[in-house]
């Protein structure tokens, strides 16, 4: 093991996985192995390694930066991230073992995490834009937040083990981008802001818009100061690897206790950012209703099957052991802060530094614009109207309810 930290290159990563005895199961110690790095997230590097005599036999080697890949060095950031993203794939394997990869180590010094190459799986966000249906993906996410946040919550930890994993995973660096990218800065001018410039107005007209700033605030308060449950922290489609019979939830680096909306909003409003696009994106309106009605039938059922699998976690367990009615209402405010949260993360999307591919990628720019105006109104809806919305159905029909103002 090297003593020093040092970003790894596609040389230096062979010889860092050969030496490594917990992949000697998978390659031998005088192999010829071969390494590309992918490089397509925003933080990290990302290696895939594989056998030269036989490629399925391969590994994933994610290192941290200490400074984000997609800005440059000037925006530092902590390479301690890996260890809080090794720990929480931990807990998640041990609560979930079949919807998170297998870690085969983690290198403290290198900030290195060895895992399972998932390559009969692709991005799901990739998936979703070329209108893939994934039958199966509902009721897995569904019982991934069930298990993953009902799991650590007070719910169901001891009062001790609560307030000590709390402690474990205090991401300050992570949490305030994610508080200046989704909570802030797309509420306001900033030179970080990128958005296409036939939304313009539209853009404006949210930002001039107090009653956006106070529903922002009350996320953005909530997300600051309510340590419910360990949440992944950026639950967006291009952290899910998914396949026709399996979904696997990938780079928990921005894990902390936090509001359990957040993950579900992200996962709600990535689908309805897959949605809008689609606007655009597939032209041939009985193409287009078939893959939009999969994808809020998607959001009905895997909010149904969280709903379920968490209150049976509640029932069994109940460590605080709260009255009757009060799950009802704590269900409740789940979806409302599910559907507020979901709602910014679309926003930021749109409107700010970090685009996602499924509407930043769409070629012709008249369609780019219309698709981004739709996932605009649906965010700023969903913002404006979750303390309205009281049933999973209610959410979508407000989504669906929304049409483009450009195009
Ligand atoms: C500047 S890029 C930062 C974003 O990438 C991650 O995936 C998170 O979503 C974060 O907000
Ligand atoms: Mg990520």
């Amino acid at each position: 093991m090297s003593q020093e930290y040092f970003p790894l290159e596609p040389l230096s990563v062979i010889e860092y996985v050969k030496q490594l005895d917990a992949v000697q199961s998978i390659f031998s110690a005088d192999e010829d192995l071969t390494a590309e790095e992918i490089g397509d997230g925003n933080l990290n590097l990302v290696f895939k390694i594989r056998a030269k005599a036989d490629p399925k036999r391969t590994v994933v080697v994610k290192q941290s930066l200490p400074y984000m890949r997609l800005v440059g060095d000037e925006w530092p950031l902590p390479i301690e991230r890996a260890r809080i993203e090794a720990q929480a794939l931990e807990i998640e394997a041990r609560l979930c073992p079949e919807h998170t990869p297998h870690v085969y180590h983690f290198d403290p010094v290198m900030y290195a995490i060895v895992m399972q190459n998932l390559d009969n799986h692709i991005i799901m966000r990739k998936g979703l834009s070329a209108g893939v249906q994934y039958p199966h993906f509902a009721d897995h996410i569904g019982k991934f937040l069930a298990k993953t946040l009902g799991y650590t919550s007070d719910l169901v930890l001891d009062y001790r083990t609560k307030k000590e994993q709390v402690g474990r995973f205090i991401n300050p660096e992570l949490c305030k981008i994610t508080e200046d990218l989704v909570f802030t800065e797309p509420y306001r001018p900033t030179e970080r802001n990128a958005f296409h410039p036939a939304i313009e107005p539209q853009v404006l007209a949210m930002q001039a818009n107090t009653a956006v700033h106070v529903e922002v605030a009350k996320m953005k308060e909530k997300f600051m100061t309510q340590a419910q449950a360990l949440v992944h922290g950026d639950l967006h489609t291009g952290s899910i690897m998914i396949n026709h019979n399996e979904t696997v939830v990938i780079d928990p680096e921005f894990a902390f206790y936090g509001p359990m909306g957040f993950d579900i909003g992200a996962v709600i409003g990535n689908l309805l950012l897959s949605y809008a696009s689609h606007e655009t994106r597939t032209k041939d309106p009985i193409q287009q209703a078939d893959f939009r009605r999969y994808l809020t039938e998607s959001i009905i059922r895997l909010w149904k099957v969280f709903e379920q699998e968490f209150q049976a976690i509640w029932d069994h367990v109940d460590a605080i052991n709260m009255p009757k009615g009060y799950q009802a209402d704590y269900m409740l405010r789940l979806l409302q802060d599910a559907a507020g949260m979901g709602g910014c993360k679309m926003l930021r999307r749109v409107v700010g530094l970090a685009g996602v591919s499924d509407l930043r990628g769409i070629e012709d720019d008249t369609d780019r614009a219309t698709a981004e105006s739709l996932a605009l109104n649906i965010g700023q809806t969903l913002l404006l109207k979750h303390s309205q919305i009281n049933t999973i159905e209610a959410l979508v029909e407000l989504a669906v309810g929304c049409r483009p103002t450009y195009g």
